[in-house]
């Protein structure tokens, strides 16, 4: 199926004179006054369940991506170098490298709208797919996340503070910014990095010299940052249509262990007003950036309540797998309906919850886990619901999958998984 032949499926809402709803009832925003209507008429556009949605990267954000889009009725393709990649696996795939332009290019053609599963994607492929296909999240709030200096900059325009930083171009200059922040501090590259790869904590004067030895082959520009101690980590995730509709999910506490994302825990264990200002935050970043789709937000909190924005995500979230049982609508779906510019879901929480991760070495464990009788579950009246990505290969470290603890409280949960053995590996 091509692109051309579903054009018909990418519905212009408001073909009618002087429509001030869309056809799901929904207000227009400046509706009331001509110019706004004329704007939003030339600018909106929905996509209509029976349309391809194409997804570049096939991992397991992807997977799960599809899956809530199969349940309204869209079609995926993916584009992935592994073949049986875990989105491949539910969704049509062509086989090819990220950068692969030729692969790139059957992809629009075979996609009504594109969006992406990981941020790294090829600069030159994602101009092209927005030249030749239809990128409603656009490549502009990608330039911006890919960069963390670019990022730092645009969570400042909207507001949000970030840790205090300097961009590093020598020793000398990693010196002497070190001497003005104060140590301890983290040199992070300022491309590529995620999940603690190309970061360096600094703790004292001694170990600047081989950090700056390490991240200078790198072949990234560099930033130092101050380290905040922090009393919590956080994130919100806020979805934002074409059309202008925001929606936060609650915020969730993270728990990292090793740099890697070991337990979300919602409601998160912070005071309204944090909770309320944190969700703010989400909101004027999105609107700032012009997001469209999901954009997570990682946040630092300081035990005297102040909020730095860490990092930037334009995409669905590790942090927000909790959304998929816990909350009313999924990240996932919510993605979906944001770049079709359906109107957005529900995210209240039904439940508290906390999202474990299963990395490979848990992979054992778990499995022999699910084939028992849980009668600590049964005890701490948690419900488990297992999510697996369908990676063939369980690396050490490698996000294989994740539970869902529901619980009547997060102590029961974190209880129910502090007497689990799956993560004493
Ligand atoms: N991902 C992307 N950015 C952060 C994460 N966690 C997801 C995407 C990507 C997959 O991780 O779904 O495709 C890659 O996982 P792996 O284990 O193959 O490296």
């Amino acid at each position: 199926m091509s692109g051309g032949d579903n054009v018909n499926k990418l519905v212009n809402l408001f073909e009618g004179e002087g429509a001030v709803c869309d056809e799901f009832g929904c207000a227009i925003p400046g509706a009331e006054d001509g110019q706004g209507a004329l704007a939003e008429k030339a600018s909106r556009r929905a996509i209509l369940p029976g349309a391809t949605i194409g997804v570049l990267g096939g991992g397991q954000l992807g997977r799960m991506l599809a899956h809530a889009g199969n349940r309204l009725g869209y079609r995926f393709v993916t584009l992935d170098p592994t073949p049986d990649s875990p989105c491949g696996q539910t969704a049509a795939q062509i086989v090819a490298a990220y950068d692969d332009r030729e692969a790139a290019r059957e992809l629009a053609q075979r996609s009504d709208v594109i969006t992406y599963e990981f941020e790294n994607v090829d600069a030159g492929v994602a101009e092209m797919l927005e030249r030749e296909s239809y990128v409603p999240q656009g490549s502009k709030l990608l330039y911006t996340t890919q960069h963390r200096l670019r990022e730092k900059q645009a969570v400042e325009a909207a507001g949000a503070q970030v840790a205090p930083y300097a961009e590093i171009e020598s020793l000398a200059g990693l010196q002497e910014a070190a001497a003005r922040l104060g140590l301890p501090a983290v040199l992070k590259t300022a491309t590529g990095g995620y999940d603690g790869k190309g970061q360096w904590v600094l703790r004292s004067e001694d170990e600047l010299a081989t950090a700056w030895g390490e991240a200078s082959r790198a072949g990234t520009q560099l930033v130092l940052e101050k380290f905040i101690v922090f009393d919590k980590e956080i994130s919100v995730i806020a979805a934002r249509s074409p059309s202008g509709e925001v929606k936060t999910f609650p915020p969730a506490e993270n728990i990292h262990v090793h740099n890697i994302l070991h337990l979300s825990i919602v409601p998160a264990r912070i005071s309204d007003k944090v909770r309320a200002e944190a969700e703010k935050l989400a909101v004027s970043i999105a609107e700032t950036l012009g997001a469209v789709g999901l954009i997570a937000v990682e946040m630092f909190l300081t035990a005297d309540g102040e909020l730095y924005v860490n990092e930037l995500a334009p995409r669905p979230h590790n942090s927000g797998h909790y959304t998929m049982e816990a909350c009313r609508t999924s990240q996932f779906e919510q993605h979906v309906r944001a770049i079709c510019d359906l109107p957005l879901g529900d995210p209240s929480l039904l439940t508290p919850v906390v999202m474990a991760n299963i990395l490979g070495e848990h992979m054992e464990p778990l499995l022999e886990w699910m084939g028992e009788k849980d009668a600590a579950a049964e005890k701490l009246g948690v419900e488990v619901k297992v999510h697996l990505y369908g990676k063939a290969e369980a690396k050490h470290k490698r996000k294989m999958g994740h539970l869902n603890v529901l619980a009547l409280n997060v102590d029961a949960a974190l209880e129910w998984i502090a007497q689990s053995k799956i993560w004493r590996v």
